[in-house]
């Protein structure tokens, strides 16, 4: 070949580099959702969830995919930045009116996307914090906030919805704000004159059961004092609307571009007060309620990418930021008619415990053409999206995601094995598991045993080993037993933590 033509066919190679489609990344998070509340984990349930079920059914199923936390802020941090939260201090359930625990400029996924020319939202919970050292000013632009961090467009809740403020917070700015009706938070003095839960329960369309007696908003109380911003406070029963309209839109108005949204829905936190349309349908109480909710949600998203003929260069990503839990504050009746429904399927646990139900989560993946459909029982974590879908346009992983595995080839369904080992952690009780393909070994603390929701935590005095293939419900303790996995597998965490 003369050398002409082989400049010419490298020419070509380029162009079309240039021109392939760069793919959209759409990754749903969902709020507190069992292992076993979808249909599609745990078709003993007799709930239906058609969307979630849909994409499972055209995408890949992970039985052994972890989030890094058993609570919402530390396991959202480790998606964004890559790191296990543990490494730093603060990265704990944070109150609405907690400065921005990512500091502007620093490396996030989204700021991947971002530098190379995506379109990046945040759409939904964030509850990572807002504001300088001074904390949000929520009657000014805010100074730091998902926009500084990669997000070009951000349409937020600053924490969860039972936490003040209850308004939410486009680009840095509060939506509706009056600035003759400044707001005003604060967590531990009253603040205006507003009735508050501890008060006027009569005034409640929700009672709590603990804590959230506070500000009452829309008949809810929350956690935390709040006044003013009257006309930028939110309805929880159009909660799911507002965000869900907000992520089509996104998706809508950039079909010609590449894009990546994360979609970090609020349900099914408390307060579970769904739209009318679900409210009483899953005769399971507002959480049944609130699942069926989400799934409407997530059918939205889905339908939004067909009809625009994105299905095919889109990767969707679904998970959840921690395990289930049934009264988490408010007595909405999840407990009472729960019936035979299991939220973490066959694992032990749930929201805020050590043992499998707090951190292991559903995780699907459709990427049609590019991922079989079918199950991996590859085990992942959620610290490594950051660096498998840097991977996967072409990027190398920023150096602060420490803990970011590139498990590309697992995402795809190409790897069937995955990680070694990963780590996770709870804020109750403070204990650590390291975690394999068979063995799960649990640290000594000497947290609760149960906790206030009524969750066993997993916590206990003495080392706890476990043999997930053999007895994946955690009930047998071979700590005593197998004496030399329990040292290998201390000192293994050891060193991961010390790295
Ligand atoms: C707890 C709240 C709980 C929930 C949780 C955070 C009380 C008594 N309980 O402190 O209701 O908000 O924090 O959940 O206030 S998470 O999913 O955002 O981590
Ligand atoms: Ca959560």
């Amino acid at each position: 070949m003369k050398r002409n033509q082989i400049l010419s066919i490298l020419f070509l190679f380029q162009i079309s580099f240039l021109f392939a489609q760069k793919p959209n990344i759409v990754i749903i998070y969902a709020d507190d959702i069992g292992y076993g509340d979808f249909h599609c984990y745990y078709p003993q349930n007799k709930l239906q969830t058609p969307n979630v079920d849909k994409l499972a059914k055209e995408g890949l199923v992970f039985t052994r995919a972890y989030t890094t936390a058993a609570t919402c802020t530390p396991s959202r941090y480790s998606l964004l930045t890559g790191e296990y939260p543990w490494r730093k201090t603060g990265i704990k359930v944070l109150p609405g009116d907690a400065t921005a625990l990512i500091k502007s400029g620093s490396p996030t996924i989204a700021s991947v996307f971002k530098n190379v020319g995506y379109e990046t939202a945040v759409i939904g919970k964030w509850h990572l914090g807002l504001g300088d050292s001074l904390g949000p000013d929520w009657n000014a632009t805010i100074k730091e906030s998902p926009n500084d961090i990669g997000f070009k467009y951000s349409y937020i809740m600053a924490a969860t919805g039972d936490r003040v403020p209850t308004v939410y917070v486009e680009n840095g700015k509060v939506v509706n704000l009056d600035l003759k009706d400044p707001i005003a938070i604060d967590y531990k003095n009253k603040i205006g004159n507003e009735p508050i839960g501890r008060e006027h329960p009569e005034l409640l369309k929700v009672k709590h059961s603990h804590g959230h007696d506070f500000t009452i908003v829309n008949g809810v109380g929350r956690i935390g004092y709040m006044s003013g911003g009257n006309a930028a406070r939110w309805v929880d029963e159009d909660m799911a609307d507002t965000f869900t309209n907000k992520a089509v839109g996104f998706i809508e108005t950039n079909k010609d571009k590449p894009f990546f949204l994360y979609f970090a829905t609020h349900d099914v936190h408390v307060p579970r007060v769904p739209n009318a349309r679900f409210a009483g349908k899953s005769g399971l109480g507002a959480r049944g309620d609130a699942l069926l909710e989400f799934d409407w949600a997530v059918g939205e998203i889905l339908k939004t990418l067909e009809l625009n003929g994105l299905n095919k260069n889109t990767l969707v990503i679904l998970s959840s930021d921690n395990g289930p839990v049934l009264d988490d504050g408010y007595q909405d009746q999840a407990v009472e008619l729960l019936g035979a429904h299991q939220p973490a399927g066959d694992l032990r646990g749930g929201k805020y415990s050590i043992f499998e139900a707090g951190t292991r989560v559903p995780f699907i993946v459709r990427y049609p053409g590019k991922v079989k459909p079918g199950v991996s029982n590859a085990l992942i974590s959620q610290v490594d999206l950051i660096a498998s879908l840097s991977t996967l346009i072409g990027q190398s992983t920023p150096k602060e995601a420490v803990d970011s595995q590139n498990q590309l080839n697992a995402l795809l369904g190409k790897d069937r094995i995955g990680r070694k080992d990963l780590v996770i952690n709870t804020q109750s009780g403070g204990a650590y598991a390291i975690v394999e393909e068979r063995w799960k070994y649990i640290t000594p603390t000497d947290g609760q045993a149960k906790s206030r929701t009524n969750v066993e935590l997993g916590n206990s005095p003495s080392p706890q080993l476990y043999d997930l293939k053999a007895d994946t419900r955690e009930r047998n303790n071979l700590a005593e037993k197998e004496t030399e996995e329990v040292k290998r597998l201390e000192k293994h965490l050891e060193e991961i933590r010390n790295k």
